[in-house]
């Protein structure tokens, strides 16, 4: 018999740019809080979207992708992400597996 008391926590989707993050979330919540593109690096901050059910309640928290910084804005981006693995009490990698696994994997 499960518990009447809701569990809550944050979860960080995170991995290389284009690999799929914002659409995952999108689904999971039935919304479309965060951008789809088929351009890389187009999530560039930390977006929350809320999932919930009877049992649960769970913060998903969108991310750049985490690749290798050429420049400033790089940085930036995966400053993002390691600002919101801190703020999380999971973080699921997200791996493209139709494509060949690089470094950045
Ligand atoms: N074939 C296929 N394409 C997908 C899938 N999920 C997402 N895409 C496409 O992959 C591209 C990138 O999707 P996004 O959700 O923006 O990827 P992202 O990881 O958030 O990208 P960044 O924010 O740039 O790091 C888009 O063109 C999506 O339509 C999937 O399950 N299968
Ligand atoms: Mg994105």
């Amino acid at each position: 018999m499960p518990s009447k008391e809701i569990k809550s926590g944050y979860v960080c989707i995170t991995g290389k740019p284009n690999v799929g993050k914002s659409s995952l979330i999108n689904t999971i919540t039935s919304n479309k809080t965060a951008i789809v593109s088929y351009k890389s690096q187009t999530t560039r901050n930390q977006i929350k979207a809320i999932y919930q059910d009877q049992f649960s309640k769970i913060i998903f928290i969108d991310t750049p992708g985490l690749h290798f910084a050429k420049n400033k804005l790089d940085l930036f981006l995966n400053s993002q992400v390691k600002q919101a693995y801190k703020q999380s009490d999971l973080v699921l990698l997200l791996v493209d597996l139709t494509k060949s696994l690089d470094d950045e994997d």
